[in-house]
């Protein structure tokens, strides 16, 4: 007898594309295995939550199944290369969706031991096991793990500036001429220990897309060589960076890659969200993109997203599509078929983003309690007792449509990418909450701590006096966090990057 083990699976899911036979498989794994339905990542894929013991090899069976896999959606490796949540709305868009695709693929673990352990694949036993060699990995693989993202200008929804390697499209004339390279992007920190600390990635060059793969790799065999392998808190590659300096790490990058790196072309991003609703693509298809409060599709309360969702799998000739921010779009939609996909939405309570205040639009929160073992206090379970107080605030002072990014997180990890919430809450204990303020709407500027420890009466009252200074002091068009650093709250910070356009 043994106790009832159970645990969370990721898949694996470059750019968070999938067929609606993809979603089926994936609705069919959650109600088979799952605790609590499926539940889109901040890194635009699925978990399963409670899957017990006996269910993890069937699980990972079923998913790989499905033509998916979870090998390296944890763990010292090239994690899931997220990409612009849009691929199909341009020619360009699918470029850099294709090679975001690619180096998901490329930088793969080549190990053979997932389908020997996981999937009843041949056992390697003596030469054959010894021959086992990872040509990028080696034999310790990373330090720690390693992001990768790829945005595509004006949007930054992947938040490319907390990748260990963004990497921004340049589109020329309508064709996709290459990436501007950011390195050393990462959120997490520890309370408590300053020598952790969020980063915004450095914009050091542009690489044409012949030579992406060579360079992914140059700069994963810096991380791999020069990382701290004595200190795990501090093996982040946004660590190695800041302890080498960006200018040797540069230099190492190219050395190895056998070339130079041009100089980063103009670009400039509007925004880090989403854009609901119905938006038109190239080649006349439509792309509906919907909000899932903190990315948890269950059948409950006034959306039945399970059902309504498989209902739309089973009619859907196009494709299905995650985004960073935890939501999701239905993709590829001809016009035609436009009405029978709204019908469905609507029925089955979906379309909420509709009626959404602007804070509401614009919040994500980590999973936290009651799964996530690394937890101080509640985030996803908390973000719909918090989002009506915070509205109500908000109404009192005509800002009920003010789009405000807020984000939740259970820890300093910072798996909601909190550090780049205009408003941020940063679990410390139960019921407690560091609250950061005044990031920018663009995911250019990280914020800064402004009551540290507190308790939620404190932070309401706290954010009520702020957005009643909003309110009458903000000048036309201008964003919360800004807001706030004009008018003196916090102090001024600039952009830690440089926007070159
Ligand atoms: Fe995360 C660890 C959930 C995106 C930084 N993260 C965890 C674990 C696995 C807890 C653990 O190690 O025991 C959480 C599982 C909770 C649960 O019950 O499901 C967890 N992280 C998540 C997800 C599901 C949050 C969400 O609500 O969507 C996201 C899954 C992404 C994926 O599909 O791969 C998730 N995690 C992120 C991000 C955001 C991103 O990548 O864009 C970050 C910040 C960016 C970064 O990496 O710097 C992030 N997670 C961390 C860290 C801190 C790493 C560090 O450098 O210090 C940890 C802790 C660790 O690795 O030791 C962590
Ligand atoms: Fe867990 Fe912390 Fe990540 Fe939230 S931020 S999911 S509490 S590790």
């Amino acid at each position: 007898l043994e106790p009832a083990y159970s645990f969370m699976v990721r898949a694996r899911l470059p750019g968070g594309v999938m067929t609606p036979a993809q979603w089926l498989a994936f609705d069919r794994i959650a109600s088979d295995y799952a605790s609590s339905g499926l539940r889109i990542t901040t890194r635009q894929t699925f978990q399963w939550h409670g899957i017990v013991k006996h269910d993890l090899k069937p699980t990972i069976a079923a998913i790989n199944a499905a033509l998916a896999s979870t090998i390296a959606a944890c763990g010292d490796v090239n994690r899931n290369v997220v990409c612009n949540t849009n691929p199909v709305e341009s020619q360009a868009h699918a470029a850099a969706y294709a090679w975001a695709a690619k180096l998901s693929e490329h930088l793969k673990p080549k190990t053979r031991a997932y389908h020997e352990l996981w999937l009843d694949g041949e056992k390697l036993v003596g030469e054959a096991a010894a021959a086992e060699h990872e040509p990028l990995y080696g034999a310790t693989y990373l330090p720690r793990k390693f992001k990768i993202g790829v945005a595509i200008p004006p949007l930054n929804d992947i938040d490319v500036f907390a990748q260990d390697l963004g990497l921004i499209a340049i589109v020329e004339q309508g064709e996709l001429t290459g990436f501007n390279v950011a390195i050393g992007g990462g959120m997490g920190a520890t309370h408590g220990d300053p020598t952790t600390y969020p980063r915004l990635a450095d914009v050091i060059g542009f690489v044409p897309p012949g030579r992406l793969v060579t360079l992914a790799e140059a700069a994963i065999a810096v991380q791999r060589d020069w990382g701290d392998r004595e200190e795990r808190k501090h093996a982040r590659f946004k660590y190695t960076i800041d302890t080498h300096g960006l200018a040797a790490v540069k230099a190492e990058i190219e050395q190895r890659a056998g070339f130079a790196l041009e100089s980063a072309r103009p670009f400039r991003f509007d925004h880090n969200g989403d854009r609901y609703g119905w938006i038109e693509g190239h080649e006349g298809r439509w792309h509906l993109t919907l909000q899932v409060e903190s990315g948890r599709l269950l059948d409950t309360g006034e959306a039945r997203w399970l059902s309504g969702m498989r209902e739309i799998a089973r009619v859907h000739a196009g494709d299905i599509r995650l985004t960073c921010n935890q939501n999701l779009i239905i993709a590829n939609v001809d016009a035609a078929a436009r009405a029978r996909i709204d019908a469905i939405v609507a029925a089955h309570g979906m379309d909420g983003y509709r009626r959404y205040s602007g804070i509401r639009r614009h919040a994500i929160a980590c999973v936290a309690l009651p799964t996530c073992g690394l937890a101080m206090a509640e985030s996803e379970r908390y973000l719909p007792q918090l989002l009506p107080k915070l509205e109500a605030s908000l109404d009192r002072h005509g800002l009920l449509d003010a789009p405000i990014l807020l984000r939740l997180s259970g820890c300093p990890n910072g798996c909601s990418r909190p550090y780049l919430g205009e408003i941020a809450l940063v679990g410390r204990a139960v019921g407690r909450y560091d609250l950061r303020l005044a990031a920018d709407f663009r995911g250019q500027r990280l914020n800064q701590v402004y009551r540290e420890n507190v308790d939620e009466p404190t932070l309401l009252e706290t954010l009520d006096l702020l957005f009643a200074r909003y309110a009458g002091e903000r000048a036309l068009g201008e964003h919360f966090g800004d807001f706030l650093l004009r008018a003196g709250v916090l102090a001024s910070k600039k952009i830690a990057l440089e926007v070159i356009a």
